[in-house]
């Protein structure tokens, strides 16, 4: 079932948002493609241009109700132990005879960044994993961050074939000017044109081999157990020292993955040069020995396999495409970890390269949703009046002693679990879910009124993750209610919270 055209049949499988965009372009591209996504409306939105997927290949994993993860890494992860069963008798159907599985996911939001807990759900099934991750932009918020650093951790954790992470920083700054409503559909085309284009270097038709990188030596890059970087460069001259710039240039610093790939750390790597038939004439044979000997010479003594074509266009400058594969990780994820550090502001220990994976110090311990899974969104209790229920102490203790059943009433005024404002205390996102049951489920107008003036307070506090779920719970009460204060959130400085009032409000 090799797709026309291509070395290795690659097959996509998409997980959150970005995932199914990247494997709807994989699909465009001619690739088998699923999407796997715990909210409708993120799957319903690859009916778009540029962004298709037949309705067939979509498949909804989340818990019945719930529309999206909301950048809720548990939840994400508890949707896909959940629907565990299901993702992999699917995904086993989809893929049947591929070479390569390419997991695509965005890491930062609470679906994509499960991306390890899909892997695992997968290992039963022996298949030739890789996984496409994206990073987070420099703009979005803290939470996106530590998010997406540690799936990072999560995933070199895992054994997989390879690992290409993308840089969605400086791809924004490199097409920041592509107009939004085109924005991701044109950069997933740029992040997958690379491994597309050596996957069909030899059924081109606009070239032809003079050495040829055929299928296998593609497979033995692409399946080498690294991290992969991509890189693509013009020439106008081809000269040694001219090839060996481009390729230091493109591992250092390439335009799709994050930056700092080391020469010294790559283990195999890939270079194709395309050239008019006007400048091979002028090249000599030994320029590709020279080539040869001052990569390995580099790299220290990497498996580099290289290939040469000639261009028929003769007035085309020549292109070097790079493929690197490396058992380190770059240094722009150190960035990254040191950015959510910084941004999570309670984030200490050093970084420690390498694939054994981050140290990422109190991130790995900093629970930013307060709960675990097989807890959330569903009633803790489901015994005894909602005001029966007591929050859960805001930190690592246990629920509050629930008071006897019988125990007097000392309040005259209706009890409800609304928590103490959190200001010293990591927020509780338990007591969040349980104001939006007691609000939903109370006949009395009091606690409606106090539930809403509560959350209304909370969506203008200074700490970024009391807003976030105050406005999750709006968005899961009912968004016309709190137009102003989801209209207000939607100006929030942080992008996440920016985004949850901006969804609710949609679909008021
Ligand atoms: N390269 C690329 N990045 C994207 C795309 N869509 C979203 N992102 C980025 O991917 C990250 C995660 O966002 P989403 O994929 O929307 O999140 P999700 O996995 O659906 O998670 P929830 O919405 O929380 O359920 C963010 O950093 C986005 O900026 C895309 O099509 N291409
Ligand atoms: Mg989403």
């Amino acid at each position: 079932m090799k797709p026309e055209g291509k070395a290795i049949d690659i097959v996509a499988v998409g997980l959150g948002q970005a995932g199914g965009n990247l494997a709807a372009e994989l699909s465009r591209r001619g690739y088998r493609a699923l999407a796997l996504n715990t909210a409708t409306t993120d799957l319903s939105s690859l009916s778009t241009s540029g962004l298709s997927l037949p309705e067939e290949y979509r498949m909804y994993i989340g818990i019945d109700g719930y529309d999206g993860a909301g950048g809720d890494i548990n939840y994400g992860r508890e949707c896909i132990t959940v629907n565990a069963g299901k993702i992999r008798e699917r995904v086993s159907e989809h893929v049947a005879g591929a070479d390569v599985v390419l997991i695509t996911a965005g890491l930062g939001g609470g679906t994509g960044s499960a991306v390890a807990e899909l892997v695992k759900t997968l290992s039963d099934l022996s298949l030739p994993m890789m996984v496409l991750a994206t990073l987070p932009n420099e703009h979005e918020s803290g939470i996106a961050k530590v998010n997406a650093v540690r799936a990072v951790n999560e995933l070199v954790k895992e054994s997989l074939l390879g690992w290409i992470f993308v840089d969605n920083s400086r791809l924004a700054k490199n097409y920041g000017d592509v107009s939004l409503s085109k924005y991701y559909a044109e950069i997933n085309k740029i992040i997958l044109e690379p491994i597309d284009a050596l996957n069909q270097l030899n059924s081109r038709e606009d070239i032809s081999p003079i050495r040829s990188l055929d299928g296998e030596d593609f497979r033995t890059l692409l399946l080498s157990g690294g991290i992969i970087t991509l890189a693509t460069a013009s020439l106008p001259r081809l000269t040694v020292d001219a090839v060996m710039q481009a390729v230091r240039e493109g591992a250092l610093h390439s335009s799709i993955n994050p930056e700092g790939f080391q020469l010294e750390n790559v283990s195999y790597m890939g270079v194709v040069i395309e050239a008019p038939e006007a400048m091979l004439i002028d090249t000599p044979y030994t320029f590709f020995e020279h080539i040869n000997e001052q990569l390995k010479e580099e790299t220290g003594g990497a498996a580099i396999h290289m290939g040469v074509y000639r261009l028929n266009d003769k007035h085309a400058p020549a292109t070097i495409r790079l493929f690197c594969s490396s058992q380190q990780l770059p240094d722009g994820i150190s960035e990254m970890v040191a950015q959510a550090k910084r941004e999570g502001g309670q984030l200490r220990a050093k970084l420690q390269r390498g694939l054994t994976g981050l140290d990422l110090g109190e991130i790995e311990e900093y629970e930013l949703f307060r709960s675990s899974p097989g807890t959330i969104r569903r009633p803790r209790m489901t015994e005894g009046s909602p005001s029966e229920i007591p929050p859960r102490l805001p930190g690592k203790g246990p629920a509050r002693p629930t008071a006897p059943r019988n125990a007097p009433v000392i309040s005259s005024r209706p009890q409800t679990s609304i928590p103490p404002p959190s200001a010293a205390t990591m927020p509780d996102r338990d007591a969040y879910d349980q104001m939006v049951k007691e609000f939903k489920e109370s006949a009395d107008d009091d606690v409606k009124k106090r539930v809403s003036e509560r959350l209304e307070k909370d969506q203008k506090s200074d700490n970024s993750l009391v807003r976030y779920y105050a406005v999750r719970a709006m968005s899961k009460l009912d968004p016309e209610l709190f137009a102003a204060a989801l209209q207000a959130a939607t100006l929030d400085e942080d992008a996440t919270v920016r985004a949850v009032a901006m969804k609710a409000l949609n679909r008021s």
